[in-house]
């Protein structure tokens, strides 16, 4: 049975100062402004903060390490504003950029043990790692280590596995596409396809829907196509927070006549109102209402809605044929139009209300708005694709968009909104436990070298295997595994039970102080760092989530004299683990970045010329057949493929919640900023649970009461201790808490179907009273 307990990690932080106020309903504007340089000032000292923000998201600047959101593009006739950054991203740079530091003094000061019942909050605000540093089989404390017996202990150590099957090698979505190749290019020339990354707990589904749909697993629009929509559709997505340069897109849409629907459990500031700080009527007025129809749908109940919608568009289209389906769209380009019609046909109407919670009339409202837009788009983020059927239901918004024809053309399309920075360009080049046959084959020719084909594990398979031993060295470049993934007890067992870990980090994280036999942190350059080889100054290249690819240079002098490029770590682990005369040749790469740009340009699809076509102001734009022409090679029908899905929606035993994990407006995923979240009307503290105020009377509990969650699942109960509930206009049936404090409550077996991304967003528990004991 699993019933275990997690203890609150609440020592440094002190609860009882928690402050709930009232909720915002408007996003930005002067706080947000104000909040942004404050954090900078703070951690960075007054000249490094305007100096850093001046080249943030600039041309001759560096892409923002906060989210994957574009910036506008010349082509487009569009300008770059003075300050193309938003108040998270400047927080974002600031937690980088900071002056505080870790190095010799605090390990010597702090065991493993004590930095281990420390919350996330505080080890991140330790300050950036300053030099290697290794935990010794048996030993207490971590002490430096100089890169070369670094680089010496992980080669020694994963030559020594029976089979590099054994090694797991993760990656976070902040690799540049440098690194990010030769990463891929080092696992799968020592021999495994053992490839997790953060997508896998991300945007996985909506690559798997969409590549079934459209043929690939990309959004199909651009900065300019939101501009010029006619109605955006933002679903299971809180732009205000965690993309919050999205608001001015959308805010110049509405500007241009667009109409935008916002379908959300929760009523978020930045989908109600947005003051935009970078103009003046943003400022000084009550801000744009952004929504002009708020669909306060139950969790997971999108599928249900978008099948309604669909059977009210092919009702409609019946009545007046020709007005609703383009037909000529339709026929030529897509494939399965009749069955998806015909699944549909039939609707069970008081299933779909108590599947959405929604009434009728809302979603009839919504349908014709769909059905009389001439150019619509469809944004969505984890709110869809952290469910047991987030596949089906992004597969379901794409049917809608192939009904209208609402694919490659302008000011229509599929957005699906990227999380980290890189995460898309992780992908194309390479990172992925399950890479397609031709990439592989470009690789082995390129290189002379014979990678494997089997398919790798991804982030859950990966957990699986080091809690049965299959999985022994855990490596990786960027992120915070412990945290960050599912069930954290299991998770932390498994990390746990292997015999090295290897952080590749800027930071202290959770993922240092839960360890494997012996441990490593390998600390790196940040993005904003500058970057000096033996061939001169260096820049990087990045993907944002509209396939923009673009240089970023880091400007900043590093935070240490020690740290080295994430490139380079991969050299030189390169050089150590296959010898100087290997078919890779390494450390030329290190020295040079164009010389590995050269490879990634004969290698990945799309990437021809990279070299100087990431030299252009803008970079170039990676192909997208669907939006560059209407074709649909990538699916397995040739054309754009409608699919059928049964009705699904999660069903919750009486007297439990369903709960979501989400964001604060202070944190950067398990990175937290601070114990505010200003929109939601929260002041320092993070251990709350969101309940809608007449199931908190139903079930007893009074506001401000607190409580334990625990979550119910087939092989036992986890649970969560001291969670304040907090009256909250959420859906009837339907809480929130803030990850990574409930990853706890994430049963490891609890995945979605066909992507295998843990359901963090539907996690059926109860609320009990919390006793002390
Ligand atoms: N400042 C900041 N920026 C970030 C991040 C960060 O942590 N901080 N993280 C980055 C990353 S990696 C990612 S992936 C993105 C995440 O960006 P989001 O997806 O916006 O992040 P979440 O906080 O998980 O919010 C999920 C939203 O979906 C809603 N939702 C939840 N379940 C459902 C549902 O069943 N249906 C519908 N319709 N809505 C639902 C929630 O109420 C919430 O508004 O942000 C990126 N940007
Ligand atoms: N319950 C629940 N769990 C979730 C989610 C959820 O909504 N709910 N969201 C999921 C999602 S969408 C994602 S993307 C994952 C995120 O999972 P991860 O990407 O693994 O987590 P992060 O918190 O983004 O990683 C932060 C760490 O990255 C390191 N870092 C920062 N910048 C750099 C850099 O430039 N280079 C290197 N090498 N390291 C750097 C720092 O040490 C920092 O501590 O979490 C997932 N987990
Ligand atoms: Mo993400």
């Amino acid at each position: 049975m699993w019933g275990m307990t997690r203890e609150a990690p609440t020592n440094d932080v002190d609860e009882t100062r928690l402050e709930v106020g009232k909720p915002k309903s408007w996003a930005a504007g002067i706080p947000g402004v104000a909040v942004s340089l404050a954090r900078g000032v703070e951690q960075m000292g007054v000249v490094r903060t305007a100096r850093t923000l001046r080249l943030l998201n600039q041309r001759d600047g560096f892409d923002c390490p906060g989210c994957a959101w574009p910036e506008p593009r010349q082509v487009d006739g569009e300008k770059r504003k003075l300050a193309e950054f938003c108040e998270n991203g400047a927080k974002a740079v600031a937690e980088e950029a900071t002056k505080r530091q870790v190095g010799r003094e605090f390990f010597a000061a702090h065991a493993v043990a004590d930095l281990a019942g420390k919350t996330d909050y505080w080890l991140g605000q330790q300050g950036r790692v300053t030099e290697p540093f290794v935990l010794r089989e048996g030993a207490t404390h971590y002490e430096p280590i100089s890169w070369d017996d670094a680089f010496g202990l992980v080669a020694d150590e994963m030559t020594a596995l029976a089979s590099p099957d054994e090694a797991i090698f993760y990656t976070s979505g902040r690799t540049s596409n440098e690194a990010a190749f030769l990463y891929q290019l080092l696992v799968r020339s020592f021999g495994t396809n053992n490839l997790p990354d953060c997508s896998n707990m991300c945007h996985e589904s909506s690559g798997a829907a969409l590549t079934t749909s459209t043929g690939i697993g990309k959004g199909s629009v651009s900065l300019a196509d939101i501009h010029h929509a006619d109605l955006i559709v933002v679903v299971g997505q809180n732009p205000g927070t965690n993309h919050p340069r999205m608001l001015s897109a959308l805010e110049q849409s509405k500007g241009n006549g667009a109409k935008v629907i916002a379908v959300n459990p929760l009523p978020e500031a930045g989908l109600m109102r947005f003051k935009n700080p970078q103009n003046v009527r943003g400022v000084v007025g009550e801000g744009t209402p952004l929504a002009d129809e708020f669909a306060q749908i139950r969790l997971g109940g999108d599928l249900a809605l978008f099948q309604a919608v669909g059977h009210l568009l092919l009702a409609w289209e019946e009545e007046a044929p020709g007005t609703i389906v383009d037909r000529q769209f339709v026929e030529k380009s897509t494939h399965g139009f009749e069955d998806y019609a015909k699944n549909l046909r039939e609707l069970d109407w008081p299933e779909t209300e108590r599947a959405t919670g929604l009434p009728r009339e809302q979603i009839e409202h919504i349908a014709r708005m769909i059905a009389t837009s001439e150019r619509t788009i469809y944004c969505w983020a984890m709110g869809l694709t952290q469910h047991k059927h987030a596949v089906p239901t992004i597969s379901e918004v794409a049917n809608l968009a192939l009904m209208r024809g609402m694919i490659g053309k302008p000011g229509a399309g599929l957005c699906p909104v990227r999380g980290h920075s890189n995460v898309q360009g992780d992908r194309t080049m390479g990172v992925w436990e399950k890479m397609p046959e031709p990439f592989m084959d470009a690789l082995d020719e390129e290189f002379g070298i014979k990678v494997p084909r089997e398919h790798g594990w991804d982030t859950v398979d990966s957990i699986r295997a080091m809690l049965d031993g299959r999985g022994k060295v855990f490596f990786a470049m960027g992120g915070n595994f412990a945290a960050a993934t599912p069930d954290s007890e299991r998770t932390e067992q498994a990390l746990r039970s292997c015999s090295m870990t290897v952080h590749v980090s800027t930071k202290l994280n959770r993922s240092h102080v839960v360890h494997g036999r012996t441990a490593l942190i390998l600390p790196t350059l940040g993005r904003t760092e500058r970057d000096v080889q033996a061939s001169g100054p260096q820049f990087v290249t990045v993907e944002d989530s509209m396939s923009q690819v673009h240089a970023s240079r880091g400007r900043l002098a590093p935070a240490s004299e020690h740290l080295i490029s994430e490139v380079a770590i991969i050299c030189r682990l390169g050089e150590r683990l296959f010898g100087a005369g290997h078919a890779v040749p390494w450390r030329t790469f290190e020295a040079d970045y164009d010389l590995i740009r050269d490879r990634i340009a004969a290698v990945v699809k799309g990437c021809q010329d990279y070299n100087r076509r990431v030299r252009e102001p803008d970079g170039f734009v990676l192909p997208h057949p669907p939006r560059d022409s209407r074709e649909f090679t990538g699916t397995a029908t040739g054309k754009g493929t409608f699919t059928v899905s049964e009705l699904e929606y999660p069903q919750v035993p009486a007297g439990r919640l369903l709960l979501q994990t989400l964001r604060s407006h202070d944190q950067y995923n398990t990175t937290i900023y601070g114990l505010s979240d200003r929109y939601r009307g929260i002041e320092d503290g993070r251990r709350v649970v969101f309940v809608n105020p007449d199931d908190l009377a139903e079930l007893g509990i009074a506001d401000g009461e607190i409580v334990d969650l625990v979550s119910e699942w087939r092989d036992g109960d986890r649970r969560a201790p001291q969670f304040r509930a907090v009256s909250y206009p959420t859906a009837r049936g339907c809480a929130a808490a803030y990850f990574p404090e409930a990853n706890a409550l994430v049963p490891l077996d609890s995945v979605a179907e066909k992507s295998n991304t843990p359901v963090s967003k539907a996690i059926v528990v109860r609320l009990e009273p919390h006793h002390h004991d």
